[in-house]
């Protein structure tokens, strides 16, 4: 039933920000159409989902019926396969939203299930669960982060006023989803520009609840960071990584690294650092998302490299004009609309005042 595959989606949502680079898995146990176990992966090395729920079980969950938002794993990891532990549990229906991508595991866990004579169904609410877990989907196949181009801008579509001014564009209630963002993901990124013009502290502060803090990364081919930046004083405090070529100069460096700020230094194309040969860096380094917030320059050079994943507007209800004021994505830009970007699967939602466009730029 629906209902049941509902909830362990709602429960493994309680993993966001903990589980990177895993999935977020939920998993409810139900007999005689009763909820008898419910568990969830809860941090990143901890119990598979699937575990957690048979261990929380309040009675035998023999001839019981799992639903679970992931297919349970057949591989040795860093815990058992959960597929051997349901086989030995006797359950006897194990319901899945989404067979696991990850090659280890890819369909081979429903097929000890099956071959072990337990009843599977795959697909329920499968494209529920593929959204909750998209960043896992695509760091898991190819060991890229998902990127997420976050902006806020007017209803005239500014960034900011003719003189800069930008605080604050979107209400309150935006902000606060943008601080679920940040502790949702493991990175957040931005250009130089960005830092010297806003001085952001790009940590995660959640009104309710305590935050995980995403790393920072900065984007600064030249090395022009200020010293006494927000982002420098706070680095030994949270985890700081700029990114850089050739063209930094070592004394600089060697100040950059005293503020406990980690350098990695890329190729350059056109003078800048190479953005493609970054992001695969990044990945190998397990970092499986990152939350893009600009500047414009940033953002034209992610999307013309075609490494942007996801876009997210939040258009405020103000209107300030001017030429010169900046715009969410600017760089050389593109000549023709045929040539344009297409965004896919576009969506929006009221936010306090604000409206929230989300789409996608690739269909995985
Ligand atoms: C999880 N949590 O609830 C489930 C997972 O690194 P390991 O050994 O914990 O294994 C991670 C893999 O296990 C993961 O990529 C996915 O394929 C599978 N299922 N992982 O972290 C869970 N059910
Ligand atoms: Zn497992």
């Amino acid at each position: 039933m629906e209902k049941y595959m509902k909830q362990a989606l709602e429960l493994s949502k309680k993993g966001y920000g903990r589980v990177n680079p895993n999935p977020l898995v939920g998993a409810v146990i139900v007999k005689d159409d009763r909820i008898i176990g419910s568990g969830y992966h809860m941090y990143f090395g901890g119990n598979h989902a699937e575990i957690n729920a048979i261990n929380n079980a309040s009675e035998s969950v023999e001839g019981a019926t799992m639903y679970v938002s992931l297919e349970p794993c057949s591989h040795f990891g860093k815990t058992p396969p959960c597929a051997n532990q349901i086989i030995s549990k006797k359950i006897k229906k194990v319901v899945i939203a989404m067979l696991d991508p990850n090659p280890l595991v890819a369909g081979n866990g429903v097929k000890i299930l099956e071959e072990n004579g337990i009843d599977v169904e795959i697909g329920m609410l499968e494209d529920e669960a593929k959204k909750i877990n998209e960043v896992f989907v695509k760091y898991i196949s190819r060991k890229l982060p998902f990127v997420l181009m976050k902006t806020a801008m007017t209803l005239d579509g500014k960034i900011a006023t003719y003189t800069g001014d930008s605080k604050w564009i979107s209400s309150d209630l935006s902000r606060e989803f943008v601080h679920e963002i940040r502790h949702r993901y493991t990175s957040v990124m931005v250009g130089i520009g960005t830092v010297i013009s806003d001085n952001p502290s790009l940590s995660a502060r959640r009104s309710n609840n305590e935050s995980i803090q995403p790393i920072r990364i900065i984007v600064d081919s030249h090395g022009k960071l200020p010293l006494d930046s927000k982002i420098a004083l706070t680095a030994k405090k949270n985890k700081t990584i700029l990114v850089t070529t050739s063209m930094l100069l070592i004394e600089k460096e060697n100040k950059i690294k005293e503020k406990g700020i980690e350098i990695l230094k890329v190729s350059t194309e056109n003078n800048r650092v190479n953005l493609k040969e970054m992001i695969k860096i990044l990945g190998e380094k397990g970092i499986d998302s990152i939350l893009l917030e600009g500047g414009s320059t940033l953002n034209f050079s992610f999307l013309e490299e075609g490494i942007v994943d996801k876009v997210m507007t939040f258009i405020a209800p103000k209107i300030v004009g001017g030429a010169s004021g900046k715009t969410p994505v600017g760089g050389r830009g593109i000549p023709l609309i045929k040539n344009a970007i297409d965004v896919k699967n576009i969506s929006a939602k009221v936010y306090g005042k604000d409206i929230l466009l989300t789409a996608y730029i690739r269909e995985e």
